[in-house]
């Protein structure tokens, strides 16, 4: 069965708008795993807090301190795009995206990136102490990298930032949000029949909902055996923050008595649930 998840990653997703020479605006989220933690939308001047843990272990002067940087990032950046756009020759309207990440790895250590994509293409990223071009971005990310790597203040900002304050933060998150970072949820699940692919056959749908942390397997089996054509839908959201998934499989109307759902999930431990067709259900 799924294993409970041990590691966490984190998350920090900015995007960045640029309508025209005076339209822009800037929202960052920040994930933690599969749970949002922040939100900064362009209209707010601080960052907003989605868990009552999103300080994490940091004292309210460490938090200022992060959240002024950030502030001055948030205005200094607007400022930068516009003279980079004039230098750089770019036309109207852009679109940029910035991610960051921090991954805990096991004997106290963590790795971490920070990477910039234009237009939706990769063009930048921060590796050791500078930044550099994308394998495949567009020739003027060399020069705007050459431009970027002569500010070492904001050079030694970025890899403070990376691999100190995250680490720092993500270790406390863990700490103050443990239990709900390992709440399990056990899913219920049921069946139905869907539209007959074509005459003779039957749809057969598994749901499985209700579910909490999101790793899940569902099968339709016949005995042990797995069968073949098992269609996977996604996992998607319920509004309780737990998941949804329906697993379909097409069969010939003679063949769907004996097949079973079979449901793996960390809440369960080793009692999967086993829902089995009545072949003499009524569609
Ligand atoms: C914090 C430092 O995004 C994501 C976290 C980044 C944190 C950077 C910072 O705010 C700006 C201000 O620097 C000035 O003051 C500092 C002290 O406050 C230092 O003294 C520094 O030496 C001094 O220069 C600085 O203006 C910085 O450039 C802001 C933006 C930094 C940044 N760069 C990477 C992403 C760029 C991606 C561009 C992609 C692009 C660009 C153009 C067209 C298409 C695509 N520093």
């Amino acid at each position: 069965s799924p294993e409970p998840q041990t590691s966490y990653s984190f998350r920090g997703l900015q995007i960045s708008s640029f309508a025209n020479r005076s339209w822009t605006r800037t929202d960052v989220l920040g994930w933690l795993g599969e749970l949002q933690l922040y939100t900064w939308r362009n209209e707010s001047d601080t960052v907003g807090f989605l868990k009552p843990w999103s300080q994490g272990t940091f004292s309210e002067q460490q938090w200022e301190q992060l959240q002024h940087t950030l502030q001055v990032y948030r205005r200094s950046f607007t400022r930068d795009i516009w003279e980079f756009v004039k230098m750089l020759h770019l036309d109207y309207p852009l679109e940029i995206q910035i991610s960051l990440g921090c991954d805990l790895l096991p004997r106290n250590t963590s790795e971490s990136f920070l990477r910039a994509a234009f237009q939706g293409k990769d063009v930048l990223s921060f590796q050791g102490m500078s930044w550099v071009p994308a394998p495949d971005a567009p020739p003027w990310s060399q020069e705007l990298c050459k431009k970027l790597n002569q500010d070492q203040g904001t050079k030694e900002t970025v890899h403070w930032l990376l691999h100190d304050v995250w680490p720092e933060l993500v270790r406390g998150l863990l700490q103050m949000g443990k239990s709900e970072l390992e709440k399990q949820v056990k899913p219920e699940a049921w069946l139905s029949s869907g539209p007959p692919p074509r005459p003779g056959h039957l749809r057969l749908v598994c749901h499985v909902s209700g579910f909490y942390p999101k790793p899940v397997r569902v099968t339709w089996v016949r005995g042990e055996q797995e069968e073949p054509g098992t269609q996977q839908g996604d996992v998607m959201p319920n509004a309780d923050s737990t998941w949804y998934l329906r697993v379909t499989l097409d069969v010939e109307a003679a063949e769907a008595a004996g097949l079973s759902c079979r449901v793996k999930h960390s809440s369960l431990g080793d009692q999967d649930i086993i829902l089995y067709w009545d072949g003499n259900r009524v569609s």
